[in-house]
């Protein structure tokens, strides 16, 4: 077996370690003492806790990251958060079929053994939703793990596409019905939809519509996209897309499509609920003296950053976070209103070579802060030296739909007496 576990110890001692460095200069004792901050502190939670999640959303997203309890690379298969728009699919190992059809020379129609079978390849890549921190309830849509699969490129290849220019759309076993209001195009009869004027005049469409998502053939090439069936080292669990996912690291979660059923190659942009009609960012953008609605599909993951929690070990405190959505350059921390000073990363854990895919730990020195209420801010780079963006900032202040929340993230906790 692959060892696909990197321990809880081994991670929290490369972050005790990455804290020693810093603290050894004004901490007496040996610097292994020192070590025990991360590993043996005490958790400060954060006074600022999620509020429940509604009863409504609880049915589509569930599991939350508990940053605070974050103390391993690979978060473990029954704690990884889920999303689910149209509830779980159970679907039969022994009857599974993948198929790859549409606009190719060699349809595929394959068993789970068969794609156990392929090559077998592995990434780290940390999944983040999409949603993640557009609302104050949606705290933790993160999770990071090895996923184990095959290439997706050589199964395309395998296919052999009729053109290079093609869209490919990832079907997933789940479907819903849903209503598409106010459609004046449409027209009535002859489907199996329901066609029925609403209250305004439009037509409100009812149908039952599929989970898929699309990316161009030559995203779906990308080295690193798997035809998913392991995570973490075990079958893919019913809630993550038992038996077959999609996983495209570096794309936010909406795109890794679970109960991946079928592979289809067609022309044009698929223009789908999960394309078009929701995970749509709307944009109020400035265009001379004109402001311009724009609305883009939610695509590629973002720079981000989290603190994760405040450990106090003895006297000393010191925070421990997070950053992902790009190779990660530097984190930097402001504590209230002070300077921005900067975060110790850890080493890159996991895979090498899908470092870029996976989430990087960091830890602060805080000190000695004094007691009552403070906040703690996060922001990250890239290797081109972009920065995460802060809230009022043009990218994240237009935004007029709750997708793709990069900014800089703000916690607060409570430093007790002495
Ligand atoms: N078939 C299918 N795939 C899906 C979804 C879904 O509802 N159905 N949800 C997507 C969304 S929005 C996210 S954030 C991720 C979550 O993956 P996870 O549940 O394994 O954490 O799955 C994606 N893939
Ligand atoms: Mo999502």
């Amino acid at each position: 077996m692959e060892a696909t576990h990197v321990d809880r110890r081994t991670v929290l001692k490369g972050a005790a370690a990455a804290t020693s460095g810093l603290a050894v200069v004004q901490v007496a004792g040996p610097p292994a003492a020192f070590a025990g901050h991360v590993e043996h502190g005490e958790v400060i939670p954060w006074s600022d806790q999620p509020p429940p999640i509604p009863e409504p959303v609880q049915g589509v997203f569930a599991h939350p990251l508990h940053w605070e309890s974050l103390d391993s690379f690979y978060v473990p298969n029954d704690e990884f958060f889920t999303v689910k728009h149209y509830g779980d699919v159970h679907l039969s190992g022994s009857t599974y079929r993948l198929s790859v059809d549409g606009l190719v020379a060699h349809p595929q129609s394959l068993s789970l053994p068969d794609v156990r079978g392929l090559p077998r390849r592995a990434v780290d890549f940390t999944l983040e939703c999409s949603g993640d921190n557009g609302f104050p309830f949606v705290v933790g849509a993160i999770g990071n793990a090895r996923w184990g699969g095959t290439p997706l490129h050589s199964l395309l290849r395998q296919a052999r596409p009729l053109a290079d220019d093609l869209e490919v759309v990832f079907w997933g076993a789940d479907k819903g019905q849903v209503t598409i209001r106010d459609n004046p195009g449409v027209t009535s009869g002859g489907f199996t939809g329901t066609v029925e004027p609403d209250s305004t005049g439009g037509l409100d469409l009812t149908i039952t519509e599929h989970f898929a998502r699309s990316m161009s053939l030559r995203e779906a090439m990308a080295d690193e996209n798997l035809v998913c069936y392991e995570m973490n080292g075990k079958p893919l669990p019913v809630e993550h897309g038992f038996p077959v996912r999609l996983i495209a690291p570096g794309w936010y979660g909406v795109a890794n499509v679970k109960w991946l059923n079928r592979i289809e190659l067609r022309r044009g942009r698929y223009a789908g609920r999960f394309m078009a009609r929701e995970y749509v960012t709307f944009r109020e953008e400035k265009h001379g003296d004109e402001t311009i609605w724009t609305f883009t599909t939610v695509g590629r993951f973002r720079l981000k950053s989290a603190p994760a929690k405040v450990i106090r070990y003895r006297d000393r405190y010191s925070v421990f976070g997070a950053a992902w959505g790009a190779r990660i350059s530097r984190v930097d921390v402001r504590i209230d209103e002070g300077p921005w000073r900067r975060a110790r990363l850890q080493r890159r854990l996991g895979r090498a070579g899908s470092s870029g895919f996976a989430w990087r730990f960091w830890t602060f020195d805080w000190g000695h802060p004094t007691p009552g209420e403070h906040s703690v801010t996060s922001r990250a780079f890239d290797e081109h030296g972009n920065v995460q963006p802060r809230p009022e900032d043009e990218i994240i202040a237009n935004r007029r739909t709750f997708w793709e929340n990069n900014g800089q993230i703000t916690r607060h906790v409570v430093i007790p007496a002495h």
